[in-house]
């Protein structure tokens, strides 16, 4: 039962939010698809001029103009042919958006969003029969036996980069025990050199990989060529040695295990080459779509309990994982599974736990938000969450029962993968965080209820640990002369944004959350509550100790401590671990904003929001007041500030096909797959006061891409100003004060998504969103746990039995 005497019972009027989400069209001209119809085939248009058509997948040259006017891919060309200067015209199918392509073709790129067409006339030389984009036929003579399939893999992206399994599949509609054809076609650019090599791929995941050498072959300027192999055996000596790169479908993900026939192009992860990792798979892989499946399952139990502990010197209660703070560091490889079993053995609380960041794919039910996929777990109860490492880097995760991780229901997240840059020492996580004296559920109850600064922190946590008037000590990180040091910082506050930098020296970051970047080097970097930066630090320096600073930007205004200027932790050389450091801080200017500079490494390409393709979601505060005289503190989107049923969440109005969401759900559908969404967030005046304060925006279930920020309100016009050219991507956002931040994220993942401020205040008084993506997926493919009821019903008799803390806030 929601507990009727829950202050959220809405006495204010909730708007209802817009949901102005692009329509979808499939992509067609007088009852004739031209794709896949004419995919490869060249397609005379109404104008009579002739195109060669893809589909799917753009072509990235230069777009010189776009228009929203073409409604599918063959309005798309006959605008190309009244553009001058147009050479290929690419067409969004999404959100029906067409760009003209010229003065060069450029190359293809596989995108499922996009078809496109190039201009038969669009030659690279004068004489006729010549293309710039070249439809290679690859035909493979191999023999296979019931339930392999043939794939296609090589040195370039077309080709997979070499991905075992994951490059291009061969169709087998040719085949026959006396003509064992498999054959696939494959958009080159002309003059392209390609290595490549087939694979067969056998019904348990076995793949078996050609003998070397490779085949190679530099890409004609013919339209279209054909190229016919045939299979290399390993070694006719011993016909049977069916050798596999177990790497992709067992146990490990080491070198040893690729066998001798593996393509020599095939690297491994090493101080000298991070950007690889191993079975083909590299920081050149499309993470979104592609990925190491392991057969590995790395398993935790945490023991959630009622401590007492003291990480700076001053005792205080926490809610501990394993009876440590922060928890243990969850550890896994890329492509692992990752089993933990929570059993809360809290006295007086509910918990759930969120993988922050991870992005859950197909997976919604395991994103341990409490009204939303499930109920909380309540005392007594057990739960084990699974989920895959899709990605790769750095993260945290945290309980999402109110603000409960401030007490401390939190730990670390490594998962190993490949890296933009080299290194030589793994340092693992360096969580920073805000910590009160007081628990955070006791001050989350004052700051919704009274006009005032939020609770000043007493102090921060480095690695867990800081100094105070009571003892403590400063974490110790090693650092070894001339040797470059991965380190993952991550702020995991309630309330505090921190600036860090390393005395006498500079960082390289590499990754901005989830998210490979082009390394590029810093002396101090803004790290906003929820978001981690992985940075490389070379120990190039003389000999000897240094601090390590978290600055809170108070100046800024981005939270408040009462120790700021003296948190810190030292990084000493080795030899020198009990020096005191006497070192200089790097000198900068206090910000709120988001780090600059941040390119994803795996470029990606926004297509450009139309006029009206953006939602607007305001942000603003609402102290209201209450019969009794006292007041309420809400943070709204759009008016409505969130408040979810911890008994009754999101995922049982979809299981149960229901569509009765509470206004205050701030629930926004998104029905339309595999669509381009485009969002502002925007802060406006509340009521009565302006609270202009900068908010960090989390997604769940996505990276979003960070078009662009404002600190201005944001007008139509801004949509053309913003960058849809490889923006940045990531899971956090800082909204600047009284600004705009503009986001997109295409909805290719069903399930029931948070998206809230992570100031733990400001969630918990209700500055929050759902997205409801795909609602009719969700039952096939968001993985609804088999114990979702159980675990509801467990929660509901512990709820209905006079629990001590009732739902005083949104739940989240
Ligand atoms: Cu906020």
């Amino acid at each position: 039962m929601h507990p009727s005497q829950c202050l959220r019972v809405s006495a204010f009027a909730a708007t209802v939010l817009a949901s102005a989400i692009p329509q979808g069209a499939l992509e067609e001209r007088a009852g004739t698809p031209i794709c896949p119809t004419y995919a490869n085939k060249v397609y005379t248009d109404s104008n009579n001029v002739q195109y060669t058509v893809y589909c799917p997948g753009f072509t990235n040259g230069p777009t010189i103009a776009t228009t929203n006017s073409a409604t599918n891919l063959a309005e798309c060309m006959q605008a190309c042919d009244n553009q001058s200067g147009c050479v290929a015209a690419n067409f969004h199918t999404g959100v029906n958006q067409c760009s003209f392509i010229g003065p060069t073709v450029g190359s293809y790129v596989y995108d499922s969003s996009f078809n496109y067409a190039v201009k038969v006339s669009a030659t690279s030389g004068s004489g006729s029969g010549t293309c710039s984009s070249v439809a290679v036929t690859f035909n493979e003579l191999v023999t296979t036996t019931w339930g392999q399939s043939v794939n296609l893999t090589g040195s370039i992206s077309q080709l997979g980069n070499w991905s075992p399994g994951l490059g291009v599949a061969l169709s087998a509609n040719q085949y026959s025990n006396s003509n064992p054809l498999w054959s696939a076609t494959v958009n080159l650019p002309a003059g392209t050199t390609v290595q490549y090599k087939y694979v067969t791929v056998a019904g348990d995941g076995t793949i078996n990989w050609e003998a070397d050498p490779n085949h190679s072959f530099v890409v004609p300027s013919a339209c279209s060529t054909t190229i016919s192999d045939t299979w290399q055996q390993l070694s006719t000596a011993t016909p049977s040695a069916t050798k596999s790169l177990s790497s992709i479908v067992s146990g490990t993900i080491t070198a040893s295990t690729t066998s001798s026939a593996a393509p020599t192009s095939t690297c491994t992860n090493s101080p000298s080459s991070r950007n690889c990792w191993s079975g083909g798979f590299s920081v050149e892989t499309d993470f979104d779509t592609n990925w190491p499946n392991t057969g590995r399952t790395v398993s935790y139990n945490f023991d959630i309990t009622n401590v007492t502990l003291a990480p700076d010197g001053f005792t205080r209660p926490v809610l501990a994982i394993n009876g440590q703070y922060p928890g243990p560091t969850i550890e896994a490889n890329w492509g692992d599974m990752i089993s933990v079993t929570v059993n809360n053995k809290l006295q007086n609380n509910g918990t759930s736990i969120h993988w922050h960041g991870i992005r859950q794919y197909h997976n919604n039910g395991q994103d341990g938000v409490p009204g939303v996929t499930e109920c909380p777990l309540a005392p007594g109860q057990s739960k084990t969450y699974t989920f895959q490492a899709t990605q790769y880097g750095s993260s945290w995760y945290h309980s999402h029962f109110s603000c409960q991780y401030g007490d401390g229901v939190v730990g670390q997240i490594m998962i190993h993968g490949p890296a933009t840059a080299n290194y030589d020492i793994e340092l693992g996580p360096l969580p920073l965080t805000d910590w009160y004296y007081q628990t955070v559920n006791y001050h989350a109850s004052l700051a919704e209820h009274q006009n005032a600064l939020p609770p000043e922190a007493d102090n921060a946590l480095i690695n867990g640990s800081m100094t105070s008037n009571s003892g403590g000590k400063y974490a110790l990180t090693p650092l070894t002369q001339g040797k470059k040091h991965r380190v993952r910082l991550m702020n995991t506050a309630v309330d505090n944004h921190f600036v860090v930098s390393l005395d006498g020296h500079q960082m390289q970051v590499i990754a901005s959350d989830f998210v490979p970047v082009e390394p590029f080097m810093v002396d101090t970097l803004f790290i906003g509550i929820g978001q981690r930066y992985d940075v490389i630090i070379t120990a190039d320096q003389s000999p000897g100790a240094y601090w390590f600073r978290a600055d809170i930007q108070d100046k800024a205004g981005c939270g408040s401590n009462f120790n700021n200027g003296n948190i810190r932790s030292v990084f000493a050389y080795v030899g020198h671990e009990t020096e005191n450091p006497i070192s200089t801080a790097h000198s900068y200017t206090q910000t709120c904003n988001d780090q600059s500079g941040l390119v994803p490494h795996w470029n990606s390409y926004v297509p450009i929001g139309k006029t009206g393709t953006f939602t607007e979601l305001t942000t603003s505060q609402l102290q209201q007041n209450e019969n009794d005289g006292s007041i309420t503190v809400y943070w709204q989107i759009n008016g409505s500030a969130l408040s979810i049923d911890w008994d009754k969440p999101t995922l049982e109005y979809v299981r149960t096909g229901s569509s009765g969401f509470p206004s205050d759900s701030n629930l926004i559908q998104l029905p339309n797959a595999n669509v381009w969404t485009y969002w502002v967030i925007q802060e406006v005046a509340g009521n009565p006061y302006n609270v202009a304060v900068p908010h960090p925006i989390h997604l769940h279930g996505h990276d979003f891409y960070v078009l662009g920020t404002g600190t201005t309100t944001w007008t139509a016009a801004d949509a053309n100003s913003l960058n849809y050219n490889n923006p940045t991507r990531r899971d956090v956002a800082m909204l600047p004060t009284n600004g705009w931040l503009a986001l997109a994220f295409q909805t290719d993942n069903p399930g029931a998504w948070l998206m809230h401020c992570h100031i733990a205040w400001h969630a918990d008084e209700g500055l929050a969103v759902q997205f409801l993506e795909s609602a009719s997926q969700i039952q096939n493919v968001g993985n609804i746990p088999s114990d979702f009821d159980s675990q509801c019903n467990a929660w509901e008799s512990y709820y209905s039995n006079n629990p001590a803390y009732l739902q005083h806030d949104s739940g989240i």
